[in-house]
C-alpha cells in the first residue's frame, strides 16, 4: 500500500517536471557584468562547471531542446551568464564555464569576480548545480568553487554528466567516492544527480527534484 502510494506520488512529480521543463523556455537575457543582470523574483537556478563539463547539453537536454545552449567543441569560449526563463516559474542561469586549460591569469580573475558577486549577491538564488563529469570526478577547481558556495551559504547539489560514458560498477564508485567528499561540506545537498544528455538517464528525474524549488 505504502509503496504504491510512492510510486504514484513519483509519478506524478515526475510528470510535473516535464511540464514545467518542456512546456516553454526563453533566453531572457546574457550579461558580462553583474549590473547588467536583470532584476528578478523569480526562483532561480544556476548550473556551473568545468568548460566542456556537458552543461549546455543538459540544459538542452533538460528543456527538451536542441540550441538552447550552444553546445561546442571549442570549450572555453563563454564569458557570459545566460538567462533562460522557464514559463512565469524559475530562472535558470548558465553560469560560465571554468577550469579551460589555457584561461589566462585575467580570465581566471574576470571569471572569479563575476561569479562571485552573483553567488553572493542573489537573493532569489535557490540552488546552484554543480555539474561534474563522470569520468573524471571533482578537480581541484570545482572544489575552490564548492569552497565559494560554502562561504556563500549557496545550497547546491552534484550532478554528474556523460554518465553513459561508464560502466555501472566505475559509476557506483565515482558516486560513492564524490558523496563521501561532498558530506564534509554543509551546504550540499545529499541526493547527487546521475545524468546523459546523450541518453536521457536521470533527466526526468532532475526535473522533478528542480521542480520542487519552483
Ligand atoms: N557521451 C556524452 N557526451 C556528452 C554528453 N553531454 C555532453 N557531451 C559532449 O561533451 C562536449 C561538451 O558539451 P557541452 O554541452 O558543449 O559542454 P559545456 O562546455 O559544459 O557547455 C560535446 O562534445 C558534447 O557532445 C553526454 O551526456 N554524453
Ligand atoms: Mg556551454
Amino acid at each position: 500500500m505504502g509503496s504504491v502510494n510512492s510510486s504514484a506520488k513519483e509519478t506524478a512529480s515526475l510528470a510535473t517536471g516535464r511540464r514545467l521543463f518542456t512546456g516553454g523556455c526563453d533566453f531572457q537575457a546574457g550579461v558580462t557584468t553583474l549590473d547588467a543582470l536583470p532584476e528578478s523574483r523569480l526562483p532561480e537556478i544556476a548550473f556551473a562547471g568545468r568548460s566542456n563539463v556537458g552543461k549546455s547539453s543538459l540544459l538542452n537536454a533538460l528543456t527538451a531542446r536542441k540550441t538552447l545552449a550552444r553546445t561546442s567543441k571549442t570549450p572555453g569560449r563563454t564569458k557570459q551568464i545566460n538567462l533562460f526563463r522557464l514559463g512565469e516559474r524559475l530562472l535558470l542561469v548558465d553560469l560560465p564555464g571554468y577550469g579551460y586549460a589555457r584561461a589566462s591569469k585575467r580570465d581566471v580573475q574576470q571569471w572569479t569576480e563575476l561569479v562571485t558577486l552573483y553567488l553572493k549577491g542573489r537573493v532569489t538564488l535557490k540552488r546552484v548545480l554543480l555539474l561534474v563529469d563522470a569520468r573524471h570526478g571533482l578537480k581541484e577547481s570545482d572544489r575552490d568553487l564548492l569552497g565559494m558556495l560554502d562561504v556563500a551559504g549557496v545550497s547546491y547539489q552534484i550532478v554528474l554528466t556523460k554518465t553513459d560514458k561508464l560502466k555501472p560498477e566505475p559509476l557506483a564508485a565515482r558516486l560513492r567516492e564524490i558523496e563521501k567528499e561532498v558530506k564534509t561540506h554543509g551546504a550540499a545537498h545529499p541526493e547527487i544527480a546521475v545524468t546523459s544528455a546523450k541518453t536521457g538517464n536521470g533527466i526526468p528525474q532532475l526535473r522533478a527534484c528542480l521542480a520542487m524549488l519552483a
